[in-house]
């Protein structure tokens, strides 16, 4: 018998305080040795040249989730974690979104049906909360956080999903009471409707008026209203999507207080802005999401919070829809308004590589942030407890990087379900040739390996057990 199943030998290992030259043995799926010369194993990979960096973990995606009436999302849980492990990924934390009056166990049954059998990499489910009522609150959601889906996920906007300050409050108080971590979309709805009934009523109506429907104002406003709420209550908080300075600010001042309040920001508020929407007529639909990028100031405020820390999380915000289809961006409405554009972009391929070029190859961050921004920090933040670094006992989840290779982002290479991408013709220094999960090649030199899904569902601990986390300084 040989002492490892695999060896990955001469590659340079980054960790998210670390980067040295060393071999990786695994065994039974796991990290059992890291060190120099290793050999007598089933399987010698040779590194040389490369990183061996921890599969990215991108905690926001949305897969299969129901998105109004004749929108239908662009991946399965297949495609859309087959785009993943080609873009460097191991893991991925996508929504079951909860509809109202529905009990979440039913709405978690119906993702994991969609999801089992049909992963290539790992994952597990944020419970976005639409209807908080006295049974979700009193009864269901604690024993769910028990049984291992510790994060929720709540909406300040949107017909369906805003729940009130009063509702947030209570969602919250669930949270700190079971341990678990609250995300939220922070933009305050009555104001978006305000701006959307004016800019139609004025004639508004193309893909660039989403933009301008959701300004900053109506970000930073809803941001600092829900720190609010959380310090009230005495627990943490993820602000998802976080797209510009007035917003990163308020978490900054946020965290000097000592609250815990993680930041999350995306690719698309670092390389896109709204002018992407302008001039296209239609086209600008392919770049509508919310937040809606903003602009070149913003983008650097950005930067700036990646490097300094206010945003711990870099995720893709993946939400695909395809751009020629009545069941996607052009729904039969949609020419009328942007207000019936489905609102998401894809880009849980294309979020490493984005970082990785823009920030590592262009010295805006190191090597060791960009693994701690995309694999290390979100095990931390949501409970993983066996992944997300380079370490003795870690799943041998694990992406192989050449920092050299040179390619453009285009829609013809990507294995995403949606028929464009909003990075078309980005050039990228750095790509992930190879990703493994539990030891095994999922992807490898651009091709899918062995055609078995072998992805599972992950309970997570409680990132706050006990009672609900407080200060930093704890
Ligand atoms: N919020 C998200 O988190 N993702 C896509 C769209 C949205 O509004
Ligand atoms: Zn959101
Ligand atoms: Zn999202």
């Amino acid at each position: 018998m040989t002492a490892f199943d695999t060896v990955i030998r001469h590659g340079t290992i980054a960790t998210a305080s670390e980067t040295y030259k060393a071999d990786v043995g695994i065994w039974n799926g796991r990290i059992v040795a890291i060190g120099e010369a290793l050999t007598d194993a089933n399987e010698t990979v040779d590194a040389t040249g490369l990183l061996v960096l921890p599969g990215g973990i991108d905690s926001h995606v949305h897969i299969a989730q129901p998105s109004g009436p004749g929108i239908v999302m662009a991946d399965d849980f297949e495609s859309a974690t087959r785009a993943a492990a080609f873009g460097g990924n191991t893991f991925v934390m996508p929504y079951c979104l909860q509809a109202k009056g529905q009990p979440i166990r039913e709405a978690l049954k119906n993702y994991h049906t969609l999801a089992d059998q049909n992963c290539h990499i790992d994952h597990s489910f944020h419970l976005i909360i639409a209807d908080p009522s006295e049974a979700v609150l009193g009864q269901e959601l604690p024993a769910l956080i028990a049984d291992g889906y510790t994060s929720l996920k709540v909406f300040m906007t949107y017909e369906d999903l805003a729940l009130s300050d009063l509702q947030i409050l209570q969602v919250l108080a669930v949270a700190r009471e079971s341990g678990a971590l609250v995300q939220v979309h922070a933009e305050n709805y009555d104001a978006i409707r305000f701006l959307v009934d004016k800019l139609e009523h004025d004639g508004n109506v193309g893909p660039y008026f989403h933009a301008k429907s959701r300004p900053i104002v109506v970000e930073r406003e809803a941001t600092h209203r829900a720190i609010s709420l959380a310090e009230l209550v005495d627990v943490s908080m993820v602000v998802v999507h976080v797209s510009n300075r007035e917003s990163m600010e308020e978490i900054r001042r946020a965290q000097q207080r000592g609250l815990t309040i993680h930041g999350e920001t995306c690719p698309q508020y670092l390389v896109l802005t709204e002018e992407d929407l302008k001039d296209l007529g239609m086209e600008g639909a392919k770049y509508v999401c919310s937040p809606p990028p903003r602009d070149l100031a913003s983008q650097q405020a950005c930067w700036e919070g990646l490097q300094q820390g206010v945003f711990s999380l870099f995720s893709s915000d993946h939400c695909p829809f395809r751009y020629d289809d009545v069941q996607g961006k052009q729904p039969p409405n949609a020419r009328t308004s942007f207000r019936w554009i489905p609102n998401g972009i894809p880009g849980v391929e294309t979020r490493l590589p984005i970082l990785f070029s823009e920030g590592v190859s262009k010295g805006r961050i190191t090597l060791n942030q960009f693994v701690a921004l995309t694999s290390t920090n979100h095990a931390k933040t949501y409970g993983l407890t066996r992944k997300g670094s380079i370490a003795i006992g870690n799943d041998a989840d694990i992406a192989l990087w050449d920092p050299k290779r040179q390619a453009t982002l285009t829609q013809a290479n990507l294995h995403h379900g949606a028929d464009y991408t909003p990075y078309e013709g980005l050039e990228i220094t750095g790509w992930p040739v190879a990703t493994m999960l539990r030891g095994k090649f999922v992807t490898r030199d651009g091709k899918l390996v062995g055609g078995k899904v072998e992805g599972r569902y992950v309970s997570r601990a409680a990132p706050f057990p006990g009672k609900g986390a407080t200060s930093t300084a704890a």
